[in-house]
């Protein structure tokens, strides 16, 4: 009892203290001690002592998260059993507690995905018990961190039925990691992968890696680049990868790598990767086999072949499907899967690279084995502030196709501007395709619903690295949650996880709530308006894509920005509509109709599908010209009001985390004019209209930023 009153008395004092520095490496998983003193101290007496039942490295991963999670929040030692002894939290399967299935849960569970779990408040005898089931050990570890994200988000813990299952069986962070550390598009420091150090050395930041993830419900890694390297599939290095499976395997998180198409000839000394050469198969079922001696439950491999001058099956006149089957069939037996990308083009078919992956892959929708899953991005060209959706989603209903979002920031500011992502991910997972009436959205395509999709998956390309805060930017955080949280539910809105985010990241406090959902809200329509306004697109930087670059020209065509707007005297933007490069054909109506159509065509979408003269009517009554003036402008000076936003917050946040993004957001508005000014000076070569009057003038010239080139700039 005394010992109770004096935790007490810490708590009451940490409370009153100014707000400690944080450096951000708990990321949303801070557990602080719940501020209402009096509902922690009812739910100190209630989670005093919890029973978690089973036995797995899974159950003792449950475990030690309650330790630290409730002794911090509550403030007090907890005590955990692996029997129900009449306490008042209950967390297990059927199979592991006699409680559990006493309950007549079965049907309930059995409706579930294994992974799926329900949290209620149940009546076991006389006893009041908060009950979190699965019919799985992990089931039951994504539910206890539901129920802590509950306590940290300070939500009401009475009358719960919460009956949760994910809406994607794999759920996957692609890490573009090299053997040497280097990270591709990478801007938070290098690969938390130490490949020298593994097997031998596991470092903490591991098992942190591992719960963060399990916290939102990832269960898949890719460890390393889409352009890969073969030597991963040897012995050596299958063993690393081993070792970082066995962290993981408690946390319900699967390793997967990437596999180089021409790995037969460059580590199994073949003379040819030919998919249908016998011994090429051979190959690969061994290299299977040895991954599977060391990983067995390894999920498979993640290809990019035929892209980016990655070798593939065109090499040897073989198509997409055989290439993609020969790697199946070696991993099939294992219960293995393969990801085919889809982000193919090539400078030397002369077709707009917009088109060209569907006309690559629909011909081959049904020739693909039943383990093969086609990883298609979010649009047609290549992870840009905009685009509209893929058209391959809704066209392979034989085929299971699966999202690649991207968290990294490549073509959003890297690690240093702040944009939230999950209103790019929800804008695109929201859109009515129509293929099956109105409500066909993205989303209903990647979760089977609409063609009963054997498996169903979703990734996106990690922003993790070696940086103390895992992301470089704090925000950056946000976006690696909010994947996770739309992986697991697809339904959420990006306001929600926003909010949560905010809670368990930043503050509780509505004063921190209100202005930070509504900056993180507008970041990303900001920083389209900055940059690629009113359907523009693929106008940044070359190579390191981090400023503006519209002047870009003299390499192949379709990594030029002038192939993308076309600026001329006579307008700007990319025809795609019937009379210019068609694209529109391979969206389904009604939406062929409406891109192909000026007037139909939603604005933000304008200059991606339309080729207009500078003085178009837009539908603000400002001419094509004055209202991209306008776009750049106002995105601009948001910068401003996002860090007015931020600002407001000082009182309420540690310093160190506040300065941190202060900074950052500096050094985004300057970015922001910087791309304004470039775009704008650049533009008004060919509009030789006037910047109107109100809007201050660029203080440099076009050549001025022109010549400016960034040097070193992270990521490869
Ligand atoms: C582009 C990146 C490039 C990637 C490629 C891909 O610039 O580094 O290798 O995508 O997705 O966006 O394969």
């Amino acid at each position: 009892m005394k010992r109770f009153k004096l935790l007490f008395l810490f708590v009451v004092i940490i409370s009153a203290l100014p707000v400690v520095a944080e450096d951000g490496y708990d990321l949303w998983l801070r557990y602080k001690p719940l501020e209402d003193v009096r509902t922690q101290r009812s739910l100190a007496k209630q989670f005093g002592t919890v029973a978690v039942t089973g036995q797995s490295e899974t159950v003792n991963a449950i475990k030690q998260e309650l330790q630290l999670a409730l002794g911090e929040m509550l403030a007090t030692d907890i005590i955990i059993d692996n029997i129900w002894n009449s306490q008042s939290l209950l967390i297990g399967t059927p199979a592991s507690s006699t409680q559990i299935e006493s309950l007549g849960l079965a049907e309930k569970l059995n409706n579930l995905a294994a992974d799926g779990y329900i949290i209620q408040n149940v009546r076991i005898g006389r006893k009041d018990v908060l009950l979190i089931a699965s019919n799985s050990d992990v089931g039951a570890l994504y539910g206890t961190f539901h129920l802590l994200r509950l306590m940290q988000t300070n939500q009401e813990l009475s009358d719960l039925d919460i009956v949760e299952t994910p809406k994607h069986m794999q759920r996957i962070l692609n890490h573009w990691d090299n053997l040497d550390r280097t990270v591709e598009r990478g801007y938070a420091g290098f690969s938390i992968w130490d490949w020298h150090k593994l097997p031998r050395y596991i470092y903490p930041q591991y098992i942190d890696y591992a719960r963060a993830n399990a916290s939102i419900g990832i269960n898949g890694t890719v460890l390393t680049n889409v352009n890969a390297n073969a030597l991963v599939l040897t012995d050596e290095y299958i063993d690393k990868a081993a070792a970082l499976a066995d962290v993981f395997r408690p946390y319900g998180i699967k390793v997967y790598l990437t596999a180089r198409f021409s790995a037969p000839i460059e580590i199994g000394g073949l003379e040819t990767a030919d998919p249908l050469n016998e011994e090429v198969k051979e190959f690969w079922k061994q290299i299977a086999n040895n991954i599977y001696k060391k990983i067995p439950d390894f999920g498979g491999f993640l290809v990019k072949a035929d892209s980016e001058g990655q070798p593939g099956p065109h090499n040897y006149k073989r198509t997409h499907a055989e290439g993609a089957n020969t790697l199946a069939e070696a991993l099939e037996p294992h219960g293995g899967i393969v990801m085919w990308r889809a982000f193919v083009y090539s400078h030397e078919v002369p077709v707009d690279r917009a088109l060209q992956a569907y006309n690559e892959f629909v011909p081959l929708d049904g020739k693909f084995n039943d383990n093969v899953l086609i990883q298609v991005k979010n649009g047609p060209i290549d992870f840009q502030p905009r685009e509209p959706y893929h058209p391959l989603f809704g066209a392979m209903p034989k085929t299971p196709l699966m999202m690649e979002f991207q968290i990294t920031q490549e073509y959003l500011g890297h690690a240093t501007h702040l944009t939230y992502l999950a209103p790019l991910y929800t804008e695109n997972l929201n859109t009515d395709t129509h293929i099956q009436g109105e409500g066909s959205t993205v989303a209903k395509v990647l979760d089977g619903t609409l063609h009963n999709y054997p498996i169903t998956a979703i990734a996106g390309v990690a922003n993790i690295g070696t940086d103390r805060n895992w992301t470089g930017h704090l925000f950056g955080q946000s976006n690696w949650y909010a994947f996770g949280r739309l992986a697991w539910d697809n339904s959420l809105s990006a306001e929600e996880i926003a909010e949560e985010w905010i809670r368990m990241t930043l503050s509780n406090d509505k004063s921190v709530i209100e202005p930070v959902v509504e900056m993180m809200m507008e970041s990303r329509e900001i920083g389209v308006n900055y940059r690629t306004p009113i359907g523009l697109h693929h106008i940044m930087a070359e190579s390191h894509h981090y400023g503006p670059g519209p002047w870009v020209t003299g390499r192949r065509p379709d990594w030029t920005s002038v192939y993308y707007h076309n600026a001329s005297e006579n307008g700007v933007g990319f025809d795609r509509t019937v009379n210019g490069s068609n694209a529109v054909s391979q969206y389904p109506e009604p939406l062929r109709s409406i891109y192909n159509s000026v007037d139909d065509c939603p604005e933000k979408f304008l200059l991606w599908f339309h080729h207009l003269p500078w003085d178009y009517e837009m539908k603000s009554g400002r001419t094509l010209w004055n209202e991209m003036v306008y776009k750049y402008y106002t995105g601009a000076d948001s910068v401003t009001w996002m860090q007015e936003k931020w600002n407001s917050v000082e009182p309420f946040i540690d310093d160190q985390r506040f300065k941190h993004v202060k900074q950052l957001l500096e050094m985004q508005r300057q970015d922001a004019i910087w791309w304004r000014n470039s775009c704008v000076l650049y533009f008004q070569q060919f509009s030789k209209m006037p910047i109107p009057d109100g809007f201050e003038k660029p203080e440099n010239n076009l050549e001025y930023y022109e010549n400016k080139q960034l040097k070193f700039v992270p990521g490869i």
